[in-house]
């Protein structure tokens, strides 16, 4: 019986009791509603009929009568509480009851629930009408109150104007769950709430120009984020909106050269291929998507139901929204094109060595024309290396690999230099209002955990990434909170959590963790991907989240479960060299942009301080995973200045479907994300806590009699007791008062009734003197 089913039976286990059979006692003597497991592991409810010997015999939903044994039965909840909103309201808290209660509210379009602090949502993967003015304005106004994403960004606004402290909104959950999606929906709340200052379309409108350069379609999801982002949204004292910034982390960029079969490059490349106008085309040359290797080389052109001509007229517009001068919207498109014609390089094998020369075909001119350099010029950077030998310098000639990656390397560093140069002129219109800021809301979205059949440094990134977020969960809902406790002296049973810390100290030990082997041995020139593979075996065999696998490949146990990673391609990768040849191109271009690129690549190099995610910290080019890990950590620390709300989306199949619901991919979720846990916690513990002084300044004035002494302790005391708050709903720590939920709300009620007698009274003097 792995799951303790009620509160009162989790306490009684951690004393010491086994809860799980005192509950099913109860249970099967009062011939309650249970969930039986049944061999395929799936659980099914039915009514306990009559106990015979050692098993029980259930009525199932069929008529069926099922004998089994008690031990597999977990109690069910009584049919009232089916539905209920938050599942902190649920008599027994186990897997089988959370996943009909969820399963029951998503299939009536109710697709947020309260886990306590924490709102799931599920992807409905259909349009369902919750959204919209109508529906904004009813939690603006409080009159309703259904878990909603609505109610997290009002919430969080609320508690930036009342605290005067900077929020969050972290959203997480696997690859196409539905963060995106939530993270706009949050946007498009506060921007309501803040608005009729222009600055809100302008802030929405980025997340148009944001997707269509850094999401693209994969076999998970077909608009998925290939980078993280924070958007910070800045409001003055008022609470209008005034600003915002945006920081990006890590653009998976080897997907404009390459990518499964069936996923596609960045959505801008297929919107500019079909929506251009006819003289843009002309002037880029542009050809349909099909014409170019870098497109058409993964099988997929288009995404069922997305019209990407239209959707480049909604791109022109954004970028028009958000004052990207037309001037700066043709170097995008140019750049663009630029990388697309690149692809289409090719180069011919001249010597039994595989020495190659690159063909003078369209792709070359063009690529040459729209950068703004000669065709020449090109041709050495990509089919030759300058080779020092003593003071004179030999020209050596690549070999056929060496050339694609070379011309492979500069078109992906085009690419990611172009996103963050667009993401710097978005901030800079963006930070034009930031004069009266004064408070923010940070919203982040990064990618989702991902597991696809095969899994190189990109999903390494990412999982690490998620590894890290989900560590800032649980050091916000059991650490924080569970030491807070403790600290303050107040009675509590610890709750278990899955921690992730054995995973993170995986990734991050020095000298032995997964990001310092592989930047030590991408720093040795012999080095391969497969003696890399050994490295980590010999090194890590013995850490428990590690298993080293055949043939170049390792697996890690995720706190989301285990993910094999192939480690072809992490040594380039992750040292993301771009010749000096290919520098000293883009420093020759005649075009502002390659120019611009080519100085914030030396600039890189030379450690001088850059915004884009380039910057460099120590004095060394650093490697791919070091700078972002160094951009995580500034990203946590950012976080833990701010009161954090967080959003949990699930993905309800892996099939992109609506209406259909697959049990174990739900219930793995749930498990992983460990929002069993955080109702757990929430349902014995005390969310809200105030300092006897802040809770004596605030509420101290509603005592009715005057008391002896005057010290914070004693007035707050005083107040809990006029008030009748029962003893089991507070705890009094050494500098602390302790509140379980909805304890606040009851005291905040008793102050507005006060405050609004007095205002009565007030206006009732003021009618009579006037
Ligand atoms: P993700 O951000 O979590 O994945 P998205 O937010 O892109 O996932 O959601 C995936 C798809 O689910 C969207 O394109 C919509 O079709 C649908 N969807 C999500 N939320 C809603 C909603 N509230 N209403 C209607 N449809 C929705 V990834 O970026 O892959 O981790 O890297
Ligand atoms: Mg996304």
């Amino acid at each position: 019986c792995k799951d303790p089913p009620s509160v009162s039976s989790a306490t009684a286990k951690m004393n010491g009791k086994s809860a799980c059979t005192d509950v099913m006692d109860y249970v099967l003597q009062k011939k309650l509603r249970v969930w039986c497991s049944s061999p395929n592991a799936k659980w099914e409810l039915g009514q306990i009929k009559s106990i015979s010997g050692d098993d029980a015999e259930i009525l199932l939903a069929d008529g069926k009568i099922l004998t089994i044994s008690p031990e597999r039965l977990l109690p069910a909840n009584p049919d009232v509480l089916d539905g209920v909103d938050d599942l902190i309201q649920m008599s027994y808290l186990n897997e089988p009851s959370v996943l009909h209660n969820l399963q029951l509210r998503y299939s009536r379009d109710l697709i947020y629930t309260k886990a306590g602090p924490v709102l799931i949502a599920v992807n409905p993967l259909k349009e369902i009408p919750l959204y919209g003015k109508a529906s904004m304005l009813q939690y603006k106004q409080k009159t309703k109150d259904d878990p909603h994403v609505y109610a997290v960004a009002d919430l969080a606004f609320n508690e930036m104007l009342q605290d005067g402290i900077n929020q969050s909104i972290i959203i997480s959950g696997e690859s196409g769950a539905g963060k995106t999606e939530t993270a706009k929906i949050a946007m498009q709340y506060l921007a309501a709430l803040g608005g009729a200052s222009g600055m809100e379309s302008e802030v929405l409108q980025t997340n148009v120009i944001l997707e269509a350069l850094g999401n693209a379609k994969t076999s998970r999801n077909h608009n998925s984020s290939r980078f993280g982002k924070l958007i910070e949204i800045h409001f003055s004292e008022t609470g209008k909106m005034c600003g915002a910034k945006i920081q990006t982390f890590l653009l998976e960029k080897s997907r404009v050269v390459q990518r499964a079969q069936g996923e596609r490059s960045y959505h801008i490349f297929y919107q500019l291929c079909s929506g251009a106008p006819p003289l843009l085309k002309k002037k880029l040359s542009l050809k349909s998507a099909n014409d170019y290797t870098y497109l058409k080389q993964s099988n997929c052109l288009r995404i069922d139901g997305v019209d990407d001509s239209k959707m480049f007229t909604v791109l022109v517009d954004a970028l028009d929204t958000i004052q990207i001068s037309k001037e700066d919207q043709m170097k995008l498109f140019s750049m663009l094109a630029a990388v697309l014609w690149m692809g289409n390089i090719s180069f011919s094998v001249v010597d039994t060595e595989n020495h190659v020369e690159v063909v003078s075909n369209e792709g070359l001119a063009t690529a040459a024309k729209l950068l703004g350099c000669t065709s020449n010029q090109l041709v050495t950077a990509m089919s030759t290396r300058k080779i020092r030998a003593g003071n004179d310098s030999i020209v050596k000639k690549l070999t056929l690999t060496q050339a694609i990656d070379a011309r492979d390397a500069l078109a992906k560093s085009i690419y990611a230099h172009l996103f963050d140069w667009i993401v710097e002129q978005i901030n800079h219109s963006l930070g034009m209002g930031r004069q009266c800021t004064w408070r923010s809301i940070s919203i982040l979205d990064i990618y989702g955990f991902e597991c696809f059949n095969k899994n190189g440094f990109e999903q390494f990134c990412i999982n690490y990434a998620n590894e890290r977020l989900q560590q800032h969960f649980n050091r916000h809902l059991f650490k924080l909170q569970q030491e807070e406790y403790l600290e303050d002296g107040i009675d509590w049973a610890p709750v278990k959590f899955v921690d992730n810390t054995d995973c993170l100290s995986l990734f991050e030990k020095k000298p032995l963790g997964l990001l310092s082997l592989l930047d030590e041995e991408s720093t040795f020139p012999k080095a391969t991907d497969l003696s890399f593979a050994n490295k980590l075996k010999q090194q890590l065999s013995a850490n428990s989240c590690f298993k080293g696998e055949q043939e170049g490949a390792f697996k890690i146990c995720h706190y989301a479960g285990e993910v094999t990673y192939d480690t072809s391609g992490f040594l380039e990768k992750n040292r993301d060299s771009l010749h000096s040849e290919s520098i000293q191109l883009l420093s020759s271009c005649k075009c502002e942009l390659p120019k611009h690129f080519a100085s914030v690549m030396v600039a890189d190099s030379q450690n001088k301080s850059s915004q884009s995610w380039h910057s460099v910290v120590d004095t060394q080019k650093q490697s791919v995973v070091t700078k972002f890990k160094v951009q995580l950590f500034k990203l946590m620390q950012q976080l833990e200045s701010t009161t954090p709300h967080f959003i949990r989306c699930i993905q309800p199949n892996g099939k992109q479907r609506p209406r259909l619901f697959e049990h174990d991919l739900f219930l793995h979720q749930l498990k992983c994300c460990g929002v069993l846990e955080v109702v757990r916690i929430s349902r014995t513990g005390y969310p809200t806590r105030m300092t006897h002084q802040q809770f004596a300044e605030r509420y101290g004035f509603l005592l009715l009699r005057s008391i002896a002494s005057q010290d914070p302790l004693s007035v707050s005391i005083a107040v809990l007791q006029q008030l009748n708050i029962p003893p089991e709903m507070y705890q009094v720590g050494y500098t602390k008062l302790f509140f379980r939920t909805g304890q606040v709300a009851a005291l905040e009620n008793a102050k507005r009734k006060m405050l609004h007698g007095t205002l009565c009274i007030q206006k009732h003097f003021r009618g009579l003197h006037f």
